[in-house]
C-alpha cells in the first residue's frame, strides 16, 4: 500500500465501480478531485450547468444500470444539481451524487458559499453521508454505489469536504460487486399467485419501469404470450411489448376511460408487474377497490388504498414470470384477456395521421413522421408538456427504453441533456428529441456540451409560444388560459451560434426528409416544428377526462 492523497484513494475507488463518466461542474472546493480525475481513466465531462449533468448521469445510470455519476461544488452547484438528482429518485434511476464542500474546520459557522448541502439532499437520495475522513472513502464509495445500484435504485450522495480530499491516506479500493442479488419469493407464495390468477375471468397485467430497469421484458412477453394475458403499460414501460403483439393492450394513464378501454373495468383480477405508483395512482384503475391484485415487483409493495395487493410476490422479475408462465402454460392460444378496444382507437389515428397536412403540424403527424424515420431500436426521448402526453398516448414502440419519459418527478428540460447521456450509452442508436419550447430553453445551455462531444442528436422543438400542456389544462377548467404565454428567440440562429445545424419546417411535407438529413449528420442539429395543438390529445370524446399532470 502507498500513501497518497484522499482525491486520488476516491478516483481510484471511482475508477473500480467501473465509472466511465463524471458529468458536472468543477469549482474551488474540488480542485483536488478534478485534478485526480484528470489522472485518471474517467472521462470528466464539462456541464453547463449542474442540472444538465446530474440529467446525464441519470440517464446514464437507467440505460447501463450502473450509477451515473455528476458533480458539483458547494452551495449554488449543490442546489443546481438538486432537480436532476430529484428526478432519478422518482424515476428510480441509479445515480451517484458528489458534492464539494468547505474544509471541516469552518463549517460549523457562517461562512462562504457553506449551506448544509447533506441535509438538502436527505429527502432526494435513497442514502448520503459526509466524508469525514479519508480512511473510510473505500467504504463510503462502495457503499454509494450499491446503495444506488440495488432494487429499486435511486440516486445517493456523498459530500466532499476540501480539507478531507486533499490529506494523505494509504488504503486501497474495496472490489466492487456487480453480482446482484436475484431473491425469490418461496414456493407457497407463488402456488397463491397461480390459485389467484387461474381462478380469474378475466385478468390484465399492468406492467411500468420496473420491468425495463432490470431488462426482464423478454420473461414478460413470454408470459403473455403462454398464458394469453393482456398486457397495459405505463408511459415508462412503452415498449415493453411490441406495439403489435397481440397480447398489447396499448399505453393507458393518460385518460380516465384509458383503463376501461384496456380491459381493467372488467378485469377482476389485476397483475401489476414493476409498477411505480409515481406513475398512475391505482385509484385510476382500481376506483371501486374491488380488484384481486397479484403484485410482481423487486419491492414491498406501497400501501394506497386502492392498491391493496392480494399476493405479493418480491424478487427477481425474471425468474417470477418465468415460473408464473409454467404453471398457468394451459392459457396459451386459447385466451385473449383485456380489450384491444384502447390499442385500436389510437393506432387508428395514428395511422391516419401519414395523410393530415395541416400546417402549423398536428402532433400526430410530427410523430408519424419520427416513427417513419426511426429504427426499433433508435431513441425517442420526451421532454415535458404537452408534447409528452402525444407521445405517451400515441407513439408505437417496439422495444422497451426506445421511448424515455420522464414521469416520475417529470421535470421540463430533462431532453437535451439525457439525450446527450443515451447517445454515449448507445452510440450506435438514433436518438431524437421532442421538446416544447418552454422546456428546451431551461437547459439549451446543454447544446454547446453535445456539439463539444459530437453527440449527433437531432432535437426537435415543437413552437407554439405557450406553455401548451398548461393551456390544455387552464382552457378546460377555466375556458380561458392566463400566464402562459411568451415569445421566443429564433431557435435556429441560436443553433447556429452554437455551431450546429438548424432548420425550420415550413410547410409539412419538409419535416420527414428534413428529420433524415438531419438523423444521417454526425453533428447534433435543431428542427424548429411550428405545432398546431388545437387538436385535443383527448383524441376521442370516448377516452374520457384526463388524469395526468404532464
Ligand atoms: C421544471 C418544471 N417546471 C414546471 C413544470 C410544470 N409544467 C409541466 S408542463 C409545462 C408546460 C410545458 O410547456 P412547453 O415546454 O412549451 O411544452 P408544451 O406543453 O407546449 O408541449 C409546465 C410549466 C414542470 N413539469 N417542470
Amino acid at each position: 500500500m502507498t500513501e497518497r492523497k484522499a482525491s486520488e484513494l476516491f478516483v481510484e475507488c471511482l475508477e473500480a465501480e467501473g465509472v466511465r463518466y463524471v458529468f458536472g461542474i468543477p469549482g474551488e472546493e474540488t480542485l483536488d478531485l478534478n485534478e485526480s480525475l484528470a489522472c485518471s481513466s474517467i472521462t470528466f465531462v464539462p456541464v453547463r450547468h449542474e442540472q444538465g449533468g446530474a440529467y446525464m448521469a441519470d440517464m446514464y445510470g437507467r440505460l447501463t444500470r450502473r450509477a451515473g455519476v455528476c458533480l458539483g461544488t458547494l452551495g449554488p452547484g449543490a442546489t443546481n444539481l438538486i432537480t436532476g438528482v430529484a428526478d432519478a429518485f422518482l424515476d428510480r434511476s441509479p445515480l451517484v451524487a458528489l458534492t464539494g464542500q468547505a474544509d471541516l474546520e469552518r463549517m460549523h459557522k457562517e461562512s462562504h458559499q457553506h449551506i448544509d448541502v447533506v441535509s438538502m439532499f436527505r429527502p432526494v437520495t435513497k442514502w448520503n453521508t459526509r466524508l469525514h475522513s479519508p480512511r473510510v472513502i473505500p467504504e463510503v464509495v462502495r457503499k454509494a454505489f450499491k446503495v444506488a445500484q440495488a432494487q429499486k435504485p435511486g440516486p445517493t450522495h456523498v459530500e466532499l469536504p476540501e480539507d478531507v480530499m486533499a490529506e494523505r491516506v494509504d488504503a486501497e479500493p474495496l472490489p466492487s460487486q456487480l453480482r446482484i442479488r436475484r431473491p425469490e419469493p418461496s414456493g407457497r407464495e407463488l402456488l397463491a399467485a397461480v390459485e389467484v390468477i387461474r381462478e380469474a375471468a378475466n385478468p390484465v397485467v399492468l406492467a411500468g419501469n420496473g420491468v425495463a430497469r432490470v431488462g426482464a421484458a423478454g420473461a414478460l412477453r413470454e408470459f403473455a404470450r403462454v398464458t394469453g394475458i393482456g398486457v397495459a403499460e405505463t408511459f415508462m414501460g412503452k415498449g415493453l411489448l411490441d406495439f403489435e403483439d397481440p397480447r398489447a393492450r396499448g399505453t393507458v394513464g393518460l385518460q380516465s376511460r384509458d383503463y376501461a378501454l384496456a380491459g381493467f373495468d372488467d378485469a377482476d383480477v389485476v397483475i401489476t408487474v414493476g409498477y411505480d405508483l409515481v406513475e398512475h395512482a391505482p385509484k385510476n384503475w382500481n376506483p371501486r377497490r374491488d380488484k384481486r391484485i397479484v403484485n410482481i415487483d423487486t419491492a414491498a409493495a406501497e400501501v394506497d388504498e386502492h392498491f391493496m395487493t392480494e399476493v405479493d410476490l418480491v424478487g427477481d422479475l425474471d425468474h417470477i414470470l418465468s415460473r408464473l408462465g409454467e404453471e398457468l402454460r394451459e392459457g396459451e392460444g386459447s385466451r385473449q384477456t383485456g380489450s384491444s378496444r384502447l390499442n385500436d382507437i389510437v393506432l387508428g389515428r395514428f395511422e391516419s395521421a401519414r395523410a393530415d397536412d395541416a400546417f402549423p403540424m398536428q402532433p400526430p403527424r410530427a410523430l408519424w413522421e419520427i416513427r417513419q424515420a426511426l429504427g426499433p431500436h433508435d431513441m425517442l426521448i420526451s421532454d415535458v408538456g404537452l408534447h409528452k402526453l402525444w407521445i405517451a398516448r400515441m407513439f408505437p414502440a417496439r422495444e422497451p427504453n426506445t421511448v424515455m419519459i420522464a414521469n416520475g418527478l417529470a421535470g421540463m428540460g430533462i431532453a437535451l441533456p439525457t439525450a446527450i447521456a443515451a447517445k454515449l450509452v448507445h452510440p450506435e442508436r438514433r436518438v431524437v428529441t421532442v421538446c416544447g419550447d418552454g422546456g428546451f430553453l431551461m437547459n439549451a445551455q446543454e447544446l454547446e456540451t453535445a456539439v463539444r462531444l459530437r453527440t449527433p442528436i437531432v432535437n426537435v422543438l415543437w413552437e407554439n409560444n405557450q406553455f401548451g400542456s398548461i393551456v390544455w389544462k387552464q382552457d378546460k377548467k377555466f375556458g380561458r388560459h392566463f400566464g402562459t404565454d411568451f415569445g421566443n428567440p429564433d431557435f435556429v440562429r441560436l443553433a447556429d451560434a452554437f455551431g450546429m445545424p438548424a432548420w425550420r419546417i415550413e410547410a409539412v411535407d419538409d419535416f420527414g426528409p428534413t428529420l433524415r438529413r438531419a438523423l444521417d449528420l454526425d453533428v447534433p442539429s435543431l428542427i424548429v416544428l411550428p405545432i398546431d395543438y388545437s387538436l385535443d390529445v383527448a383524441i376521442s370524446e370516448e377516452l374520457g377526462t384526463e388524469t395526468v399532470a404532464a
